[in-house]
């Protein structure tokens, strides 16, 4: 079995373009998975949101389409206040549809953070930069989990670890932006270093899962480009050096 999985995508269109097409030349793909965070951001929500729909994947929701979906009752931050601003009905009525978490297979669990929350990362440590969890932290964050291949996004930070249980734990890593800042649940920053896209390939084989991350070309100025259009100074510099 060969998974690819992509996550945190943010209405970064070209880049979820790329990385379709990328996918599309490797082959050999049993299954396409979005891990969540779909459409947030100064770009393009509603391209996004038609190109996804009209995949053949599975696909969860990750907190900004929470967050999103609930700009309809009071405002949200601009992320998902321009998503939502942006996008149709029959779109939000797409992501509230879609589930929080997802066993795709009896040894393979897909979620946006932990099994637990949208909100914590997995594998990471909040600072700045944020730092790998421990074992026992990671294991604990899984609630009991014990699937061979847990699969998250959130972080942005593309990882492959391998827990003393003998699990498989992988971070996608995010098809639309390389670096951020954010201050909540306390400030810190991720920066993956460059601005291309990133997902991974999960393979189950005789002695285990593996994880191939691969990283992918795109129109990132173009990108920045329509980022600065939108009043985003920061994104447009988060997209086209991949540093914060
Ligand atoms: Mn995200």
């Amino acid at each position: 079995m060969r998974l690819a999985v992509i996550s945190d995508i943010h209405g970064n269109i070209r880049a979820l373009e790329a990385v379709l097409a990328h996918i599309q030349a490797l082959g050999d793909i049993d299954r396409l998975v979005v891990a969540g965070d779909l459409l947030s951001g100064p770009l393009e929500p509603s391209e996004t949101a038609h190109a996804l729909m009209g995949l053949d994947a599975a696909v969860i929701r990750g907190n900004h389409e929470r967050q999103l979906l609930a700009c309809a009752s009071a405002p949200g931050g601009e992320s998902d206040q321009y998503a939502f601003e942006h996008t149709t009905n029959v779109q939000r009525a797409w992501l509230a549809r879609l589930p929080a978490t997802l066993e795709l297979a009896p040894d393979v669990l897909v979620c946006h953070g932990t099994p637990e929350t949208d909100l914590v990362y997995l594998c990471e440590e909040l600072g700045t930069p944020v730092t790998l969890a421990t074992d026992e932290v990671i294991t604990a964050r899984l609630a009991g989990n014990r699937q061979g291949l847990v699969v998250s996004g959130h972080s942005h930070h593309p990882r492959t670890v391998r827990l003393s249980t003998g699990q498989l734990v992988v971070n996608a890593g995010s098809v639309g932006l390389q670096a951020f800042t954010a201050e909540h649940p306390r400030r810190h920053h991720v920066e993956n270093g460059s601005p291309h896209a990133r997902f991974v390939v999960c393979e189950r084989t005789p002695t285990g899962w593996q994880a191939e991350q691969h990283q992918v070309s795109y129109d990132w100025d173009a990108a920045s480009a329509v980022a600065a259009r939108h009043g985003r100074a920061d994104w447009a510099r988060w997209l086209r050096s991949g540093r914060v």
